[in-house]
């Protein structure tokens, strides 16, 4: 405002003098036109207006050299320029618009009114919120942006990992040497020593599975057995033992590889005038003949149930099972034995053979690859003095495991 009243005063100059010099002259052509003055008087008045001018002019002078330093003044000031040499200021600042993923709220540039920005969910704003349109026809501020709320602020990324922005998720880029999903898997001084064994050693580390994990390597079983403490060799879990098992009542649990069996034999069916009754869980015995009965006594005098768990694989020749006779209390036993394979649905697969006098073994002749499962019956007849005294008969069950320990 000061400015302006600046100009006005130079004007104000300009005017008064003017006025005053048209004054003077009016009251003169007054004076000598209307009264009839003397010579002294009009030099008076004469002399009295010279002066007057004189200060006037003076004023004037002093005015203008005022104007002009601060015409100086004001041309060297950029935002006094606007004003006074552009008559016109503006009134309106250029028009905003809303940022991309966000909304702008108000509509009026005019100087004075306020534009405010927010944006979209999932974004955060960068910049100027408000903007105020100022007097020069600028706004307040920097432009607002909007930006993806970053995922990667939490700096997921372990091992100097870099995080990459996606839509709502991230990503880590990881250094060498470095992977997973936040790169916290140390991958290149990691040694695979299940695969380093196998090749140096030409063997497994592990007798079923080797696992190999970041600095280390373990060991795993199958289901049904356990690591032992030499942390690579597996055992079956006895589940008999441990009571792990859930067999009836009237059937007794056989352990197998990887598992158990629930098992109740029955003992040979009755015919003719043989008969049986069992005597323990896996035995029966004939009932006593008729004395006349050729067929009775020919028939086993007992029959006995093994169970055999044998791993898959397993060397041969192996001896699985020994059946031998014994002389009752003071009586002579048999003097000659014979032993031999009289059922079941592996001929071939074994041999039964004397051992010593009184004993005979049954033999695996054959690799058994598991799993699967064999029922044979070996039989044993005693002799004395060449006659036929009786026969024993052993039926044995081989339960081959799908592993070879
Ligand atoms: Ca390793
Ligand atoms: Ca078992």
């Amino acid at each position: 405002m000061f400015i302006h009243r600046s100009c006005f005063t130079f004007y104000d100059h300009l005017t008064e003098r003017t006025f005053i010099t048209l004054l003077i002259l009016l009251i003169l052509l007054t004076l000598s036109s209307q009264t009839c003055m003397d010579k002294h008087q009009v030099v008076g008045v004469l002399r009295q207006m010279e002066k007057f001018l004189k200060g006037q002019e003076m004023r004037f002078t002093e005015g203008l050299r005022i104007m002009k330093s601060k015409l100086a003044a004001l041309q060297n000031s950029p935002s006094s320029r606007a004003v006074c040499v552009s008559p016109t200021a503006p009134t309106t600042c250029p028009s905003l618009e809303a940022p991309a993923h966000g909304t702008k709220f108000g509509s009026k540039y005019f100087v004075g009114h306020e534009v405010h920005f927010t944006c979209s969910q999932g974004y955060h704003l960068v910049g100027s919120a408000t903007r105020v349109c100022r007097d020069n026809g600028t706004w307040t501020g920097i432009s607002a942006i909007c930006k993806d709320i970053s995922e990667c602020a939490s700096n997921p990324c372990q091992n100097g990992g870099t995080c990459v922005e996606g839509v709502n998720q991230y990503k880590c880029t990881c250094p060498q040497n470095w992977s997973g999903s936040h790169c916290q898997h140390h991958t290149q001084t990691d040694v695979n020593e299940c695969e380093v064994y196998r090749l140096d050693q030409g063997g497994k580390l592990c007798v079923h599975e080797c696992v190999n994990v970041p600095g280390s390597y373990h060991c795993s079983c199958p289901t049904g057995y356990k690591l032992l403490p030499d942390g690579r060799s597996c055992e079956d879990v006895d589940e008999c033992l441990s009571q792990q098992h859930n067999c009836s009542r009237g059937t007794t649990c056989i352990n197998t590889g990887g598992g158990f069996q629930c098992v109740n034999p029955e003992c040979p069916r009755s015919h003719g005038n043989i008969s049986y009754v069992k005597t323990s869980p896996f035995q029966c015995e004939r009932n006593p003949c008729p004395m006349d009965s050729r067929s009775c006594h020919q028939a086993p005098k007992t029959v006995s149930f093994h169970y055999l768990s044998l791993p898959s694989k397993l060397q041969t020749p192996a001896t699985l099972f020994r059946m031998a006779t014994a002389a009752a209390p003071g009586r002579t036993g048999p003097d000659s034995l014979r032993f031999g394979i009289v059922g079941g649905n592996s001929r071939g697969i074994f041999v039964m053979q004397r051992s010593d006098r009184q004993t005979g073994e049954l033999i695996l002749v054959q690799q058994l690859r598991g799993p699967q499962e064999i029922s044979i019956d070996v039989d044993m007849s005693e002799y004395s003095d060449r006659t036929f005294q009786a026969k024993h008969v052993a039926r044995v069950h081989v339960m081959v495991s799908p592993y070879n320990f």
